[in-house]
């Protein structure tokens, strides 16, 4: 990897939100991919920080300064995600879910989404069953993306599957899921219509609901 991508990565696992936005922008300088940005050093940073809070090495004060020297170094790739601007793919709903405050993941799928030309309605972190019902009801979007981090808060996901169902909203909704503890076994089980592992398998997904309608 190179060492650009190195220093990135290592600022993000130490915290260091005040050298972050200038060793990104002297990759970008450099002509490293956004993308490659975001994989190789900014989530490869926080994979180390949950191994490292998950050994308890670091605790959760260390955790947070690295999402926000994480999330100011995304703020300057934003911009440069961005490519069909003025195409209306389709709108999107993004939440996590109730009880759940990890957003990293759902923003970086919301500004993929945003930069694939998809309208996005980000409804922040911590969001209840009732709050996602009446926001589709009100939207009516093409897709509703859940995300969840902590294994406590995945049936929350379940429940607004079921909700939608009973208010009669199902059939008007493709339901995606994501998140670290989530995956495809789950998604099926709980009758979402997709799951992903990444922001650009959200994109994928996303565009693939709206061709089917
Ligand atoms: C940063 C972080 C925090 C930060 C969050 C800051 C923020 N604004 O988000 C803070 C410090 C607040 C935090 C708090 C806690 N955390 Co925390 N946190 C993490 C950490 C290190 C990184 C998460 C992250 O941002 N990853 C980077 C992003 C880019 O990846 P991602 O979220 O997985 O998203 C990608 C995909 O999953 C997917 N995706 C995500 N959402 C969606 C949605 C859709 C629709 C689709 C298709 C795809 C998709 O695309 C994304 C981009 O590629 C993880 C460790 C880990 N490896 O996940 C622990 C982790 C999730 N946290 C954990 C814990 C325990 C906690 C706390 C309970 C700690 C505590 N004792 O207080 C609290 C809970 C707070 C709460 N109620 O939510 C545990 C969860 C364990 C479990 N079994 O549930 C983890 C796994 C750490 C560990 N190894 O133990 N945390």
């Amino acid at each position: 990897m190179g060492s650009q991508l190195e220093r990135i990565k290592t600022a993000v696992i130490a915290g260091k939100h005040t050298e972050i936005e200038e060793f990104v922008r002297e990759a970008l300088s450099k002509d490293f991919d956004p993308n490659r940005i975001i994989n190789d050093a900014l989530i490869a940073a926080m994979d180390e920080v949950g191994r490292r809070f998950a050994d308890q090495r670091i605790y959760v004060p260390e955790m947070l300064v690295s999402a926000m020297t994480m999330k100011k170094g995304l703020e300057i790739l934003k911009p440069l995600l961005k490519g069909e601007k003025t195409s209306d793919r389709g709108v999107v709903v993004m939440a996590t879910v109730k009880g759940d405050l990890h957003d990293i993941g759902k923003n970086l799928v919301c500004m993929m989404l945003e930069g694939a030309g998809f309208r996005v309605v980000d409804l922040g972190v911590d969001i209840g069953v009732e709050d996602l019902i009446r926001k589709v009801e009100e939207i009516g979007p093409h897709v509703l993306g859940l995300s969840a981090l902590l294994t406590t808060t995945m049936p929350e996901m379940a429940r607004v599957i079921e909700a939608l169902r009973e208010r009669g909203l199902r059939g008007r909704v493709k339901v995606m899921v994501g998140g670290a503890p989530v995956d495809l076994a789950f998604a099926e089980r709980i009758g979402a219509d997709g799951y992903g592992k990444d922001a650009s398998e959200a994109v994928q997904l996303a565009r693939d609901f709206v061709a089917l309608k």
